[in-house]
C-alpha cells in the first residue's frame, strides 16, 4: 500500500526553455487535503504541451509536461468526496471549482481556480509535490500528466465510466472536448452551413469531425502540412487548402470559393496571423469565428477595427465551453455507446520511455494524436 508515502517513479522533465525532456526518477508526495494521487495510464502529447516545453506560454521551469491524461485513483487526501482509489479518471486543464464567478455562471468554464493563463506551476496551496534530485519540481496546468504518478486538486479530476479503454479516453481529456465541443457546443454548428478549420492537427481534426456531425454541408481545412489532407478529407473536409501554394492571402481564396465568406470559422493552430485570416474568412454579417488555438503569451491581435460593426462575432473557447467535470465524463459515455468515434484521431501509441521519438513524430508532421502509454 503507498497511500501516505512518496513515491519514486519516472517522469519526463522539461529543466529549462527549448531543452528536450528528460526521463527521471521523481519523488511524488502524498496528496494533501483535497487532492488526488493519480497512477497515469495513458498521456496525448498536445500542441499546448509542445508550446510549454519550447518556452512559448508564461510557466515555471523545471516542470513536468502534460495535461491530457487518463489515470486510476492511487489515493486521496482529506476531504475528497468525488473519487476514491480505483477510479478511473481523466485530468483536467480546466478545473471546476464550482465556487467561482464562471463556475457559477450559466455559461462560464474558464475557472478562476485554472493555471493555464498564467501558470504558476503549483498546487493551489502554493506549494509543489515533485521532487527530483533534491529540486523542486513545477507541476503544469494542474495535471502533469508524463510521470507515473501525479497530483492534481480534486476540482481538476473528473471520474469516468469504469469500462473506459484507458490506452485512448485521454484524449477526451483535451482534444476532444477542445476541437469537437468547440464546433458542437460552443459554435453549434448547423445543418447545411460552410465552416473553415485553419490547423488539421489534433485539435483541428476534432473540429472538423464536430462539424461533420453537425450536419455541415462544406468543411474547408487549411494547413500548411498537406499530408493532413487525406486524413482530414476521411473526417469530413470537402477543400483543402495550403496557404503556401496560394497566389493570394487564404482568406482572399475562401471568400472567392464561397462568395459570401463562411458561416463558421475555426482557428486551431495559435499564431495571430492565422487567427486574423480566420476572423476574415467569415460572412461579414452572421459569421462566427471561434479561437481555439493558445497564442504564445505577449503575442498581440490586431483587426480592422471599423469592419467590427458589420455584425460578426468572435469568440474564444476553451475546451468546448463545456463545465469540465460536468461534461467531460459525458463525452467518454457517448464514446462508449458509439456516438461519437475518437478512434481516428488517435495515429500513433508509444511507450512512455519512447518520449522522444513520439516527439520526433510531432515534430515532424507525422502525428494526428500520439498517445503515451505507461
Ligand atoms: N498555417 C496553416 N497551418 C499551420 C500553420 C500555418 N501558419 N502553422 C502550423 N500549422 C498546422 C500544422 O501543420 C499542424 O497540422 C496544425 O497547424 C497544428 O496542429 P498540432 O497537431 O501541432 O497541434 P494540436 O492540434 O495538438 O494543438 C492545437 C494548438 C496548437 C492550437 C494548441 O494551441 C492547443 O492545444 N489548443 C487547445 C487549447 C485548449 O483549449 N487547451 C486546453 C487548455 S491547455
Ligand atoms: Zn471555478
Amino acid at each position: 500500500d503507498t497511500s501516505g508515502k512518496t513515491i519514486t517513479c519516472r517522469a519526463a522533465i522539461a529543466w529549462k526553455t527549448g531543452s528536450t525532456l528528460a526521463i527521471e526518477e521523481v519523488q511524488v508526495d502524498p496528496p494533501k487535503a483535497r487532492e488526488v494521487r493519480i497512477k497515469m495510464i495513458s498521456t496525448g502529447i498536445c500542441g499546448t504541451d509542445d508550446h510549454a516545453v519550447k518556452g512559448l506560454l508564461s510557466i515555471n521551469f523545471p516542470f513536468i509536461p502534460g495535461h491530457e491524461g487518463a489515470g486510476i485513483v492511487e489515493s486521496i487526501g482529506e476531504g475528497v468526496s468525488s473519487v476514491k482509489p480505483g477510479d478511473k479518471v481523466l485530468t483536467l486543464a480546466i478545473p471546476q471549482c464550482r465556487e467561482c464567478s464562471s463556475c457559477l455562471h450559466p455559461k462560464g468554464n474558464f475557472c478562476e481556480k485554472q493555471d493555464v493563463l498564467p501558470s504558476s506551476g503549483l498546487m493551489l496551496d502554493k506549494t509543489s509535490r515533485f521532487t527530483c534530485k533534491g529540486k523542486k519540481i513545477y507541476h503544469s496546468f494542474r495535471a502533469s500528466t508524463f510521470t507515473e504518478y501525479t497530483v492534481v486538486p480534486e476540482i481538476a479530476v473528473a471520474k469516468i465510466d469504469a469500462a473506459a479503454p484507458m490506452d485512448k479516453v485521454s484524449i477526451i481529456s483535451c482534444e476532444v472536448p477542445t476541437g469537437y465541443g468547440a464546433a458542437v457546443n460552443s459554435a453549434k454548428v448547423t445543418r447545411g452551413s460552410t465552416c473553415v478549420v485553419f490547423g488539421l492537427g489534433g485539435v483541428g481534426s476534432a473540429i472538423v469531425m464536430g462539424c461533420k456531425a453537425s450536419g455541415a454541408s462544406r468543411i474547408i481545412g487549411v494547413d500548411i502540412n498537406e499530408e493532413k489532407f487525406p486524413r482530414a478529407r476521411a473526417l469530413g473536409v470537402t477543400d483543402c487548402l495550403n496557404p503556401r501554394n496560394l497566389k493570394k492571402p487564404v482568406q482572399q481564396v475562401v471568400m472567392e470559393m464561397t462568395r459570401v465568406g463562411v458561416d463558421f470559422a475555426f482557428e486551431a493552430i495559435g499564431l495571430s496571423d492565422t487567427m486574423i485570416a480566420a476572423w476574415d474568412s467569415c460572412h461579414r454579417s452572421y459569421g462566427v469565428c471561434l479561437m481555439v488555438g493558445v497564442a504564445s503569451s505577449n503575442s498581440q491581435l490586431s483587426l480592422n477595427a471599423p469592419d467590427i460593426i458589420s455584425g460578426r462575432t468572435l469568440k474564444g473557447v476553451c475546451l468546448g465551453d463545456y463545465k469540465t467535470r460536468d461534461c467531460i465524463p459525458q463525452l467518454v459515455t457517448d464514446y462508449l455507446q458509439n456516438k461519437i468515434n475518437i478512434d481516428p484521431l488517435i495515429t500513433h501509441q508509444l511507450p512512455f520511455d519512447q518520449l522522444h521519438k513520439a516527439f520526433e513524430l510531432y515534430h515532424a508532421g507525422k502525428t494526428i494524436r500520439c498517445i503515451l502509454l505507461f
